[in-house]
């Protein structure tokens, strides 16, 4: 069974990872256009590198929950029939053991120059204007999708969620496109669509099956439900 989940910042709330449009979400400190658009880092970018250099902070400080912990579960048993697309910019799903993931947005643990176009890993500030370790120019940004940029790898993402026969989408309000059209394409080729989110998100198709609450009950709960039903069709050889 060819499983596609899309992740958003609910995943990692529990983890102590802000969301962005709760309460006291990150957008409530902040103006997206200031911090999440290239207009934005072309007029400011001590604000911006500012604002991710204390998020990558951050992030390296929080360890992954039990949704994560049971993704990567999910990924042991079933192998690469699961792909998670995660629209977050932080590292919990690597650290919790999942290997089959895409970062659409980007990632925290990346810069990307935009001199030669590299995206090597980083660890530390960036608003000291570091050199790129590739090219030497001081022209490093965070390596994340901002408003009117294009998302990485849509053509795989598209493929798969095209090809699979149960999406999952867990923690994300649905308010972001593309990934907030994913459940549409899923569901008009017949997958069952689940979504697993504190509250019911503003999607542009209803969820075959959605469950309100936390993630970190959620998730590991779908999790085993999936795995006893593989484990119900192996027995029975159907
Ligand atoms: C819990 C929980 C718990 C809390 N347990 N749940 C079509 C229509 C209209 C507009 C557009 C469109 N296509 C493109 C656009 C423009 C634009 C867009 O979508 N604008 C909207 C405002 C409408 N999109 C873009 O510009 C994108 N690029 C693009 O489209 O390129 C061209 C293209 C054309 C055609 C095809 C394909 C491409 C780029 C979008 C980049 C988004 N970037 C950000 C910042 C990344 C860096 C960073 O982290 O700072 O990505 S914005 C921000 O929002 C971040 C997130 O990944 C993204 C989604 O947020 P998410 O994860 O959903 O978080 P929240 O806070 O919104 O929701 C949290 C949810 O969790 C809530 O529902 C809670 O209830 C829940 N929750 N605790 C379970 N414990």
């Amino acid at each position: 069974m060819r499983i596609v989940v899309l992740t958003g910042a609910g995943i990692s709330a529990e983890s102590g990872v802000p969301t962005f449009r709760d309460a006291d979400g990150l957008w409530e400190g902040h103006l997206v256009e200031d911090v999440a658009t290239p207009e934005g880092f072309e007029r400011d970018p001590d604000l911006v590198h500012a604002f991710y250099d204390a998020r990558r902070r951050a992030a390296a400080s929080v360890q992954p929950n039990a949704a994560h912990r049971a993704l990567a579960r999910l990924e042991g048993a079933v192998g690469e029939d699961l792909l998670v697309v995660t629209q977050n910019v932080d590292d919990l799903h690597e650290r919790a053991g999942t290997g089959n993931l895409v970062h659409m947005h980007g990632e925290l643990r990346r810069a990307l120059c935009t001199s030669c176009g590299a995206r090597p890993v980083w660890e530390d500030d960036l608003a000291t204007r570091p050199p790129c370790p590739a090219c030497g120019e001081r022209m490093l940004r965070p390596d994340v999708v901002w408003f009117g940029e294009m998302p990485y790898e849509l053509d795989r993402i598209e493929q798969a969620v095209a090809a699979c026969e149960v999406f999952v989408s867990i923690g994300t309000s649905g308010a972001v496109y593309p990934a907030a059209g994913y459940v549409a394409l899923a569901s008009a080729l017949g997958a069952h669509t689940v979504e697993l989110n504190l509250e019911p998100s503003d999607a542009v198709v209803p969820f075959d099956d959605a469950r309100s609450g936390r993630a970190s009950e959620l998730v590991p709960a779908w999790v085993d439900e999936i795995l006893e039903a593989r484990e119900r069709r192996r027995v029975s050889g159907c």
